[in-house]
C-alpha cells in the first residue's frame, strides 16, 4: 500500500472534529499494538485505523446517495440508524477519492462499527482497537481490554455482547451483521 500513516491522518484531519481526530490517532496506536500481538500486518492496521472514521461527519444525504447508488452497499443500511453508515460508505469514498485499492483495509473500515460474519484478523484488530482505545469509557471496557491482551476472538466476542446488550437496553435496533459477528465468535 502506497499511503503512509501520516498521509492517511493528514487526509482525514480536515474532515473530523478535534476530539474525533484525537480518537483516530489513539485507535491507530491501539491497532498497531494489537497487530503486533496477533501477527497482523502493522502498516495495514495503522492505515485502516487512521481512515476508519473518515465519513463520520459527512452529510446524511450524501451518505444516503452512496447507499442508493453503489450496488456494493447493502440497501438494508437505510432501514437502520445512520450511525452505521459511516464505515461502509467511508470505505468506498476513500476508494474513489484517494484510490484506496486494498480490499482488506477497505473491509476493516467497512465493518468497524458492527462487525460481520467471517471477519479477517485485520477486521478484528480495527473493530477491537476502536472499542478499547484509551479514551473509551463503555461499561465493561476494562474487561475487554484485559482479554485483548491474550485472546483476540474472545475480546471481540465480549465487545459485541456488550454492544448488543447496550443497544437492547436502550430499545434500539441491532444491525444483523452485529449478530452475525457475535454468533461467529460464539
Ligand atoms: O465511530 P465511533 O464513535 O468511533 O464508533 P463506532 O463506529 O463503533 O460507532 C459507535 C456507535 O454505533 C454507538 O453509538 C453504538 C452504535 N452501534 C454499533 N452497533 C450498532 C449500533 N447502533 C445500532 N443501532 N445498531 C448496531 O448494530
Ligand atoms: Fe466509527
Ligand atoms: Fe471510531
Amino acid at each position: 500500500m502506497n499511503i503512509t500513516r501520516e498521509e492517511a491522518l493528514a487526509y482525514v484531519k480536515p474532515h473530523l472534529k478535534t476530539s474525533r481526530y484525537e480518537h483516530t490517532v489513539r485507535v491507530a496506536d491501539q491497532a498497531v499494538e494489537l497487530a503486533e500481538r496477533y501477527g497482523v500486518n502493522h502498516h495495514h492496521a495503522e492505515v485502516a485505523a487512521a481512515l476508519h472514521d473518515y465519513a463520520k461527519y459527512k452529510p446524511l444525504e450524501e451518505m444516503r446517495r452512496w447507499i442508493v447508488q453503489d450496488r456494493r452497499l447493502p440497501k438494508d443500511l437505510l432501514d437502520y440508524h445512520h450511525e452505521l453508515w459511516h464505515g461502509p460508505v467511508g470505505a468506498l469514498m476513500l476508494e474513489k477519492e484517494i484510490g484506496l485499492s486494498d480490499a482488506a483495509v477497505r473491509s476493516a473500515i467497512d465493518c468497524h462499527t458492527t462487525g460481520k460474519k467471517h471477519m479477517s484478523q485485520l477486521d478484528k484488530v480495527i473493530f477491537l482497537a476502536d472499542y478499547i482505545e484509551p479514551g473509551r469509557d463503555f461499561p465493561g471496557v476494562d474487561e475487554v481490554r484485559k482479554i485483548a491482551k491474550s485472546d483476540l476472538d474472545q475480546a471481540c466476542a465480549l465487545a459485541l455482547k456488550n454492544t448488543i446488550i447496550f443497544l437492547v437496553q436502550k430499545g434500539r435496533t441491532v444491525y444483523p451483521n452485529t449478530f452475525h459477528a457475535y454468533n461467529d465468535f460464539i
